[in-house]
């Protein structure tokens, strides 16, 4: 560890410490304080660079990524608060070039959105992640919740179909997966989306509001879905610590998440002042550089060996969130 990191991680676990938050729990585990690593340049120029020295247009070079399992999966620790204890992982897709060179996920996601390959992709996400953490489940008991983003792009009958399959095929634990859904999938068919949504609870899986904050964030929006769980959106939480009003929003979010029963998690936590704040503000869950960056699949997993032993994660949440999330929990 460079003599900045020791640093870093001396004045983060202070800050810890202050807040009567159980940062040293935290620290011993490994898990905190990874170096921030900056976006690579003009990750859409990278891109297209690649395919053209492929002869493939970027979305046939895409489509091949998908079906030769050319990506990857990263996961990305989240924490409850109290007792700085492991909470779940959130998988995020990745994609590593034979040149070493990667290509942001926001290029190559909303390039499947836009040209039909969503479906594909989020299935192959669903079935790896879904795969590889009962696996973990299988060998060591490691039982995380683990948490899967699904564009508005995927909500169909048909991804109903892919989620019972692969919950049966991979055996994973249906209560023990979270799917990160945005408001957007109630703004093109907002009755398929209802009835989607309606299908996963009867499955058993949990559902989280992501990015929630942003876009039009109506409180409408919040009655209408059965989520269990609100992620703050991490634009809010950057500047939390500099604007008092955007201070105020996040309060004001964390409190309408406990009247409602629902669990929330800040995003994007990076500075130790910002997790200071979010504790004052009785913040629940966190996740962010500052204290785990997404790490590949085996170091993950060591992550959550180191913490948790070979005992399972108690249920966090037992309260869907809204009255219609009790009508479709059954
Ligand atoms: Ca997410």
């Amino acid at each position: 560890m460079t003599h900045m990191n020791v640093e870093r991680e001396r004045r983060t676990f202070s800050a810890l410490e202050t807040a009567a938050f159980d940062g040293q729990a935290l620290l011993e585990r490994g898990t905190a304080l990874l170096e921030y690593e900056p976006p690579a340049p003009n990750p859409g120029r990278a891109y297209l660079k690649h395919c053209r020295s492929q002869h493939l247009s970027p979305t046939a070079r895409l489509r091949n990524a998908i079906e030769n399992h050319e990506l990857s999966l990263h996961y990305q620790p989240q924490y409850a608060i109290s007792g700085g204890r492991f909470y779940g992982l959130e998988a995020l897709a990745r994609w590593f070039l034979p040149s070493g060179e990667s290509i942001a996920p926001t290029i190559f996601v909303q390039r499947a959105e836009q040209n039909g390959l969503i479906g594909a992709l989020g299935a192959w996400v669903l079935h790896e992640a879904c795969t590889t953490v009962a696996a973990w489940h299988r060998d060591s008991e490691l039982l995380p919740i683990l948490c899967v983003n699904v564009s508005p792009r995927q909500i169909s009958h048909e991804f109903c179909s892919v989620l019972a399959t692969t919950l049966e095929r991979t055996g994973f634990p249906a209560a023990r997966l979270e799917l990160e859904i945005t408001e957007g999938i109630l703004i093109e068919q907002p009755e398929l989306a209802l009835e989607c949504l309606a299908q996963w609870k009867r499955l058993g899986v949990r559902i989280s509001l992501d990015d929630f904050g942003t876009g039009y964030s109506s409180l409408n929006y919040l009655s209408q879905l059965p989520v269990d769980r609100i992620k703050i959106d991490k634009s809010l939480i950057h500047r939390m610590s500099a604007e008092v009003k955007t201070a105020a929003i996040v309060r004001a979010i964390i409190s309408l998440g406990a009247d409602l029963g629902c669990a929330v998690l800040a995003e994007g936590v990076e500075s130790e002042r910002q997790l200071t704040m979010l504790i004052g503000m009785g913040c629940q869950q966190v996740q962010g550089y500052l204290l785990a960056r997404p790490a590949r699949a085996d170091k993950a997993r060591a992550l959550l060996a180191a913490n948790q032993g070979k005992r399972p994660i108690p249920h966090p949440y037992p309260a869907a969130c809204s009255a219609t999330a009790s009508s479709h929990a059954f």
